[in-house]
């Protein structure tokens, strides 16, 4: 049945059984993720300022609990794809700061070989799919993700994560009815950040009151609006609609409240344009999904504020080196120019040798 799937107006989301199962330990870890999420970001922002990274750069600061928070829950079977904003599900799904960080300064080391820049971070090893600059075009590999799950008869699901701007897109809606009619254990994570590119989401997109998420209701599927800055709220929406597509098979949309602090690339000069300052820094300063968790562990006296400032320079240290590592990296050979773009000129089909897949005659 088509529904939301909580109602959350009293619920303390520490006490949900997936956040009490936390240890110690554990939380740490969901922190230090985020803390260096973050400063890979920062480090990746000084480079490219620093003119040795060119082409897009499009930053998680600000959104790191949405990545975090929902990859925290996921097991051997689970997928993760995602958008162009992709770098903090990279590190959250284990990929190395190294190979992150060579591949936006498009060196031979970086994940994608240089060759995909910061959109196209990929890790199949890791169940990772990218990275997709087509805004939407990884919605329908999502649902064929989750298909290809059902398919092996394999209990898992695939998070397909999007933005606020990208539910308007055809292929979207295409993909949430295809999702719902084969009953695919497929989980749409829409990180609303309130902004695509220098559109407002109140100026692009007809909802109703209750939020974009609702919109499943038309494709009687599941669906939930969470606030993003809490990782407990974040871990005990998302497991609601993991439980359905590992349980039941079905499909789900969350919402994620979020924000960036920064704008939609570096090269978006006109971030305070469209947003006021004072916005800006009412976000920094009270919706900091990482100054939350901060607090909340130190309340919790898992955390000492010295302990924060440790996991904030060891992280910041490992991105300073994973900047040298990129920065005395090669480039890619020219002769390599051709090499990993199509399957089909890498196994030298006859559709790779003469460019034609259709109308052979
Ligand atoms: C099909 C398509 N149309 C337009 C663009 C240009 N474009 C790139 S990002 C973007 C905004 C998308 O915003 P949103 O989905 O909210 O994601 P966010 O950048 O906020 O993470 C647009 C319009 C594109 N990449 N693909
Ligand atoms: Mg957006």
């Amino acid at each position: 049945m088509a529904s939301k799937s909580s109602n959350k107006s009293s619920t303390n989301y520490a006490d949900d059984p997936i956040n009490k199962s936390l240890s110690n330990e554990e939380k740490i870890e969901l922190l230090r993720t985020m803390v260096r999420i973050r400063r890979f970001e920062q480090t990746s922002l000084k480079h490219y300022q620093g003119d040795k990274i060119g082409g897009f750069l499009h930053l998680y600061i600000g959104q790191e609990s949405v990545a975090v928070g929902s990859i925290s829950l996921l097991g051997d079977n689970d997928h993760v794809i995602t958008a162009y904003r992709d770098h903090g599900h990279a590190l959250t799904v284990g990929m190395g700061m190294n190979e992150c960080m060579a591949e936006v300064f498009g060196k031979a080391t970086g994940c994608s070989k240089g060759k995909g820049g910061s959109m196209h971070y990929f890790a199949p090893d890791k169940n990772y799919w990218g990275g997709h600059g087509i805004v939407g075009g990884q919605t329908p590999l999502g649902a064929g993700l989750a298909f290809a799950l059902k398919y092996k008869g394999l209990e898992g699901c695939c998070l397909c994560y999007l933005g606020d701007g990208a539910i308007n897109q055809g292929a979207f809606h295409e993909s949430l009815n295809l999702a719902s009619l084969w009953d695919l254990p497929v989980i749409y994570i829409i990180e609303n950040n309130g902004y695509s590119m220098g559109t407002s989401q109140a100026r692009s997109s007809a909802h109703p009151e209750e939020g974009l998420a609702a919109r499943a209701e038309g494709y009687n599927m599941a669906w939930d609006k969470i606030e993003g800055v809490s990782l407990y709220e974040v871990r005990a929406g998302v497991q609601k609609a993991v439980e359905r597509a590992h349980k039941e098979s079905r499909p789900s949309i969350i919402e994620i409240l979020t924000y960036r602090h920064h704008g939609h690339s570096v090269a978006d000069a006109n971030a305070e344009k469209y947003r006021t300052k004072e916005e800006i820094q009412r976000y920094k300063e009270e919706h900091d999904p990482i100054e939350f968790w901060k607090q909340t562990l130190i309340a919790e006296k898992v955390i000492t504020e010295e302990d924060y400032k440790k996991i904030n320079s060891e992280a910041g240290a490992e991105a300073n080196e994973a900047a040298d590592f990129a920065l005395k990296s090669p480039f890619p050979e020219e002769s390599e120019i051709f090499d990993d773009i199509y399957w089909e000129v890498d196994n030298n089909t006859e559709a790779g040798r003469t460019g034609r897949h259709f109308f052979h005659k």
